[in-house]
């Protein structure tokens, strides 16, 4: 009798305790992120605040992350930080949960421009950070180096080694704004056009690499000049000052990256809570002051370094400003730069 009361006691409190800890879900949340992308004192600060284990896992494109949620990831994983150049698909391809914004107080931290996003995506999307893709160099080695993405697709502007991004839109890309094309041009003779001058550069290159590892190969040396992203250029020239970034003039990418929940998050809740807390304007400076990527949330201005506001390749000039172009979304189209990548990369 004494034993089954006992029981009985030991699982009310079960049914107590995990009711509290948010509705039969465990203190873990799973982020799949782009490596190098959130300060670890975000993760730090939340687990200690929120009393949970925070897991991350990386990828160095959309493309991976795309994959590996096809593969059953959306279980797997809670948290997602989508470029809107793929967010579109990513919803039509259900792979990530509508947003509950009453669990959302801080949305109203985003700048106006940011609140609303084309398509209805603004229900599955949460602006993260924003940023330019363009070239890096080092002005130790190539100080004179032409502002052109000829410098990869002309062999006869070639000014030493390099390497080109291992993410089909963004390589492709860089070669149709050389061409005079839009980055996100669906039109298949545009990318016919650009196929030989890409197998040529791809040929004369040192290889695709991302982002994070591109930054590593000029510090290194072993690169002259690499595709890049801004951010990840300016927080790398805090270690190295012959490090220079710019805008081709032919124009380049402006991207836009967002997290989002997966539609069958494991931590629905938490992962709601962590959103919320990363829209904080404390902690929203705290990201940017670390990724050196702008920020979408304008309550955080106030606490984001004043010598960043103020640099060119967080916050690009007018003059820049004009050149840029958002990455989006190529639908169905992004056949037709999958069939070209598969060409560079089956040599
Ligand atoms: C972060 C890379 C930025 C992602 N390491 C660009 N969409």
């Amino acid at each position: 009798m004494r034993g089954r009361f006992l029981l009985a006691v030991f699982l009310l409190t079960l049914v107590v305790l995990t009711s509290v800890t948010g509705n039969g879900q465990d203190r873990t949340l799973i982020l799949y992120i782009w490596s190098d992308y959130i300060d670890p004192k975000i993760i730090k600060d939340f687990e200690k605040r929120f009393q949970v284990r925070v897991i991350t896992s990386l990828y160095e494109s959309d493309d991976d992350m795309f994959a590996k949620l096809q593969l059953n990831g959306t279980k797997q994983y809670d948290l997602v930080v989508p470029s809107t150049s793929i967010g579109k698909r990513m919803v039509l391809s259900g792979l990530v949960r509508k947003l509950e914004r009453g669990k959302l107080p801080n949305l109203k931290n985003l700048a106006a421009n940011f609140r609303v996003l084309p398509g209805g995506l603004s229900d599955y999307l949460v602006p993260y950070q924003w940023g330019t893709m363009g070239v890096a160099y080092r002005t130790d080695r190539v100080p004179k180096l032409e502002r052109s993405w000829g410098v990869f697709f002309d062999p006869a502007k070639q000014a030493g080694p390099f390497v080109m991004l291992d993410v089909p839109h963004e390589t492709i890309g860089a070669a149709l704004r050389y061409f005079g094309k839009s980055l996100n041009s669906t039109n298949p003779s545009d990318l016919k056009a650009v196929l030989a001058p890409l197998e040529s550069a791809t040929r004369r290159s040192l290889g695709f690499v991302g982002g994070v590892e591109a930054g590593s190969r000029l510090l290194s040396g072993s690169v002259s000049y690499a595709m890049a992203y801004g951010g990840n250029i300016v927080k790398l020239s805090a270690e190295n000052n012959n490090l220079g970034y710019f805008i081709p003039k032919e124009g380049s990418e402006l991207f836009l990256d967002t997290i989002a929940i997966t539609k069958n998050a494991p931590h629905s809740d938490l992962a709601h809570a962590f959103i919320n807390y990363l829209l904080d304007p404390r902690v929203g400076a705290r990201l940017s002051n670390y990724n050196r990527y702008a920020t979408p949330n304008a309550a955080a201005k106030p606490f984001i370094r004043p010598e960043d506001l103020r640099n060119p390749i967080m916050y690009p000039l007018e003059q820049d400003m004009k050149r840029l172009e958002l990455i989006e979304d190529l639908g169905d189209a992004a056949r037709l730069y999958d069939a070209v990548w598969t060409r560079l990369k089956t040599r």
